[in-house]
């Protein structure tokens, strides 16, 4: 059997459950997954290499109005990512109809004019027998190859997704070694975890107006890491809250963070948080392009 290889972008609105798909397809967690709508940022390949070939999936930021400079971004991020693809995984999420959202994924999958499957995620939470008609639906429109439910969280269906993904890949060389995870430096994943539990500890608009920036990173051989890294968000209101009543709030965010890391590096980490405010720095080009989200 000749080997399948190419890029397969997993695009759709925030929330859908594109990052917990990209995490289960590839057996890792890569992506970020919280309840909060606009988790991801920028795009994130994830290599799956197995006999039949080499996978390189990209998460994608959700696709959504932007009113900021990181929002551009992230919107753009998605564009980019389904000009490069070879196939598609659309994502949307059971319900009773397609709504607005939908139909603009649709236009948006259809001009990109790319080999797509729409996956309806999150069955778990629906009557099975709402999924049908869906398909039914979808179907009409001739876009997609395949309608494929899903349940990304309790893995049902999932194998099947893998064997279609394998089936419409294009024939072709691996394009990286075999044991090659993703294009993300470290310090990225570092940087995403201890958003990921500033994210999960608060609410609101403070997940939005979050970033977090590795100052430092040093390693004392087989001892342990120190890691500095700062905490911005927009306003001193929210600077009160990520610290919290008595400097609360960040201490719980650096000990889940720091468990988390010392899980991943495999060592001890001792790590530093510090909060500090960047006036809307959604909006400021210097701030955005430090903060790792300019294309
Ligand atoms: N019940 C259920 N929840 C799911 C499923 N897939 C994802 N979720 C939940 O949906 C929420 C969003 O999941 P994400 O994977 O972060 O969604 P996303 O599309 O990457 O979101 P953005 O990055 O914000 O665009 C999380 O709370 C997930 O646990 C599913 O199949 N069933
Ligand atoms: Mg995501």
């Amino acid at each position: 059997m000749p080997l399948k290889s190419g890029y397969v972008a997993i695009v759709g609105k925030p929330n859908v459950g594109k990052s917990t798909i990209l995490n289960r397809l590839v057996g890792e967690d890569l992506s970020v997954v919280t309840p909060k709508p606009e988790t991801t940022r920028n795009n994130i390949l994830g290599t799956l290499t197995t006999e039949g070939g080499q996978v390189n999936f990209i998460d994608t930021p959700g696709v959504h109005i932007p009113h900021t400079l990181l929002g551009k971004h992230m919107v753009r991020q998605a564009k980019e990512a389904l000009q490069e693809a070879d196939l598609v995984l659309a994502v949307t999420v059971a319900k009773r109809s397609f709504d607005a959202n939908d139909l603009a994924l649709f236009d948006a999958v259809r001009a990109a004019g790319k080999s797509s499957i729409l996956l309806i995620n999150k069955v778990d939470l629906v009557d099975k027998r709402l999924i049908l008609p869906l398909i039914e639906k979808c179907s009409q429109t001739g876009i997609f190859r395949d309608y494929i439910p899903i349940s990304a969280k309790c893995g049902d269906n999932m194998k099947v997704l893998s064997e279609k993904i394998f089936e419409l890949l294009p024939e072709g060389p691996k394009l990286f070694p075999d044991d090659y995870l993703t294009d993300k430096p470290q310090r990225f994943f570092l940087s995403e975890t201890i958003r990921k539990y500033v994210l999960n500890f608060t609410r609101e608009e403070i997940p939005h107006s979050v970033a977090v920036l590795i100052e430092e990173m040093k390693t004392k051989p087989k001892k342990i890491t120190h890691i500095q890294a700062t905490i911005f968000v927009e306003r001193p209101s929210q600077k009160a809250i990520v610290i919290g009543k008595r400097g609360q709030m960040l201490k719980s965010v650096g000990e889940a963070a720091r468990k988390d890391i010392e899980k991943q590096l495999g060592m001890k980490v001792f790590l530093e948080l510090w909060v500090k405010v960047y006036k809307n720095w959604r909006h400021d080009p210097r701030a955005v392009k430090m903060l790792g989200y300019a294309t």
